[in-house]
């Protein structure tokens, strides 16, 4: 999978993408990412990528020429468009598995006031939030929603199961867990987990999970049967 990144700020994405999962990812050869700065696809000598809106109004926006020369450069065929935008539809497990079956994503990510309206009229595929709070910076939402559909690329994590069966997968959130030493001052793993039963493991885990969600996200339990 290909993902092309669109930003004023290349380096805030450089982190994310060159570390960890991602990093192993890239170079097992499973995704192909590149960050482009913005500013790199202006032919004025102060290579302009903001304006004033029309109407007034205090802020500035991406003026629409830099945007549509870079996606007009990189799109194919096949190319998914997405803006970041608080006015997009909200990332979900579900969404993140939409995007995961697309072979190119190209994604700009918003800056300042927002973007001309033209780009999202003649460009843009989908629109994509990461939650209802303001960031004043695309390029974080863009790294959120990365990670959230390379780990769903097929291969990427070690072990398969683990995207299978963490949070979401069943709907419920995750039960609690445990690691050694069996006692930690003076806090206890639970007595079941140790006992080496592992149907009453399982049985005791969903329980926990469904007590989990119904006490802390109980909008999750909403149109679903167990
Ligand atoms: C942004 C104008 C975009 O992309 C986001 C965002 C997504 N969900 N929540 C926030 O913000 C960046 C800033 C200004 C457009």
């Amino acid at each position: 999978m290909d993902f092309d990144l669109l930003t004023l700020f290349p380096r805030i994405l450089e982190g994310p993408v060159d570390e960890s999962i991602l990093k192993r990812a890239r170079e097992r050869g499973l995704v192909r990412v590149r960050v482009h700065n913005l500013r790199d696809f202006t032919h004025d000598k102060h290579r302009v990528v903001d304006d004033k809106p029309y109407g007034g109004g205090q802020g500035m926006l991406m003026k629409p020429e830099p945007i549509f020369e870079a996606v007009e450069q990189l799109r194919r065929a096949e190319s998914c468009v997405v803006l970041m935008s608080p006015a997009g539809r909200k990332l979900t497990q579900a969404v993140a598995r939409e995007f995961a079956g697309k072979p190119h994503l190209i994604i700009i990510c918003g800056h300042y006031e927002g973007v001309d309206e033209r780009v999202r009229e003649a460009l843009v595929n989908e629109e994509v939030s990461i939650g209802d709070y303001v960031l004043t910076n695309g390029a974080l939402a863009a790294a959120v929603f990365v990670d959230a559909v390379v780990r769903l690329v097929p291969g990427v994590l070690g072990d398969e199961q683990s995207a299978a069966d963490d949070s979401f997968a069943h709907g419920l959130l995750e039960h609690p867990q445990y690691t050694r030493p069996p006692e930690f001052r003076g806090m206890k793993v639970p007595d079941v987990l140790v006992s080496g039963n592992h149907a009453e493991i399982a049985r005791w885990q969903q329980e926990q999970r469904r007590k989990r969600t119904k006490e802390r996200r109980p909008d999750l339990l909403e149109g679903r049967e167990s």
